[in-house]
């Protein structure tokens, strides 16, 4: 088996063409791509280090127009209401259709139903920030949601949506649709009084706060080289490569349980306290940890160790989030664990870690996903990940300041 390097080549598209779009930045003397969209956008310039940070451009809801952006003729808007079961089945159609390959076309996420329900449901959300462009057949073609979040940026607590799942049909790419609806989900926003947003993608824009990547723990190496999404090293036979990646059949914690919904005030003041560290992380009242953090089977998992007095003493979580095998004669889906939230107090983060991976494994997840963001790098190399090809691009939507390194990130998005 490979070391880390090229074990593993599932990403979202967009990261390898972040490294296509740094490879292209590096050519130094042509300066900064040209963004004929970004650049009208209130984000800080590339090469811009601001002294004090803040708001870009300050307006009030008055400035923001009431009607919507036109669209281009056949083509209307809607809101999808995920919690109806035949809306959110035309949304789980465009993306697992649409949604992110990898460059080679080989697989594509497929988050399920629940998955983006819970993804698109948390307290406090408007159904019209789920925002559906359809066809005059009634098609959905087009997607873009935002959930809000309380986030805190380097000591200051704004107010603020995640984007999340911006998506345009396969027929439709390339027609400057996108940018309509960003500006349509930025009025919409605005017109809430809400002025700021985060969002990942793999593309470089205008202009990122902070820089990730992705590493990948094999759980099912055969099956992962089945599939193609990571080969045999030189040397390494089948048996060899097993062997490498396999784990104990139990926890190393003897006292590791699923969260229950008693154990919330308490493992939400220990990751509340936790994340304080981080120069950008969310702000999660009791209600919002409990809607993220407890277990929703086949979407999020999350475990956590109790003292005697039934204190939460250590937490690890991870969501599910599959991804389909394109044309694949044996397998049809690669499960994937992504970790999300973890804080260990009485061991290690390496020793919580493993013991997430071994839940993980139990789960009958194939690969285990982090990013080398908060104390991540700490276990990367130790639990044998291998680092993905590309990376992750944090932004925050109107707000300058300095940029930040990923170990300073505290905030993971679906
Ligand atoms: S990241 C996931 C993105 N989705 C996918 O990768 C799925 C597969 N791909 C597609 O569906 C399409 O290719 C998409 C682009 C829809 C991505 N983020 O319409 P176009 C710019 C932002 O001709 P298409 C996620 O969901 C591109 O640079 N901009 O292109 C977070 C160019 O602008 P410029 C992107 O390929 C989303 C313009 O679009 C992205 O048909 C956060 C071209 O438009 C991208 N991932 O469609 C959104 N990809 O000329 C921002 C391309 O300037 C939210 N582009 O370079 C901002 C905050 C809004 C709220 C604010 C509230 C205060």
């Amino acid at each position: 088996m490979s070391n880390g390097a090229d074990i593993l080549r599932m990403l979202k598209k967009q990261q390898i063409e972040s490294a296509l779009a740094r490879a292209g930045a590096a050519a130094a003397s042509k300066g900064p791509k040209e963004h004929k969209f970004w650049d009208t956008q209130p984000m800080k310039k590339p090469g811009e280090e601001p002294e004090e940070p803040g708001e870009i451009e300050t307006k009030t809801i008055d400035d923001v127009k009431p009607e919507p952006y036109n669209m281009p003729p056949g083509f209307e808007w809607c809101h999808v209401d995920v919690m109806d079961a035949a809306e959110a089945e035309e949304v789980y159609t465009l993306l697992s259709e649409n949604y992110v390959e990898d460059d080679d076309n080989m697989f594509r996420f497929d988050y399920s139903k629940e998955f983006l329900r819970w993804a698109l449901t948390p307290p406090g959300y408007s159904a019209e920030l789920h925002v559906g462009v359809r066809s005059s057949k009634g098609k959905l073609m087009g997607l873009i949601t935002a959930v809000p979040t309380q986030m805190r940026v380097m000591g200051s607590s704004i107010k603020t949506v995640e984007i999340n799942f911006l998506c345009v049909h396969k027929k439709l790419r390339a027609k400057r649709l996108a940018p309509v609806l960003i500006k349509e989900i930025t009025r919409r926003v605005n017109r809430m009084g809400v002025w700021q947003a985060v969002y990942t993608a793999g593309v470089v824009l205008p202009t990122p706060l902070a820089c990730c990547r992705y590493y990948h723990r094999s759980l099912n190496p055969k099956k992962l080289i089945e599939v193609g999404f990571s080969r045999l090293a030189n040397r390494m036979t089948m048996a060899r490569t097993m062997k490498l990646y396999k784990l104990p059949d139990n926890t190393n914690s003897a006292n590791v349980s699923a969260m229950q919904p008693e154990d919330v005030p308490s493992a939400h003041a220990l990751l509340s306290k936790y994340l304080e560290q981080f120069k950008l992380a969310p702000q999660l009242s009791e209600e919002e940890f409990a809607h993220w953090l407890l277990p929703r089977e086949g979407v999020v998992d999350c475990f956590v160790v109790k003292d005697r007095n039934g204190k939460v003493t250590d937490m690890c979580s991870f969501y599910h989030l599959p991804s389909t095998v394109i044309g694949h004669a044996k397998h049809r889906t690669l499960n994937a664990a992504y970790s999300f939230y973890n804080v260990a107090t009485t061991v290690t983060m390496t020793e919580l870690m493993r013991d997430s991976l071994v839940l993980a494994r139990n789960l009958g997840m194939d690969v285990f996903n982090a990013l080398n963001l908060m104390q991540n790098q700490e276990f990367l190399q130790t639990l044998k990940f291998g680092i993905g090809d590309g990376h992750l691009q944090y932004y925050l939507f109107n707000w300058r300041c300095k940029e930040i390194t990923p170990q300073e990130v505290g905030l993971v998005l679906l």
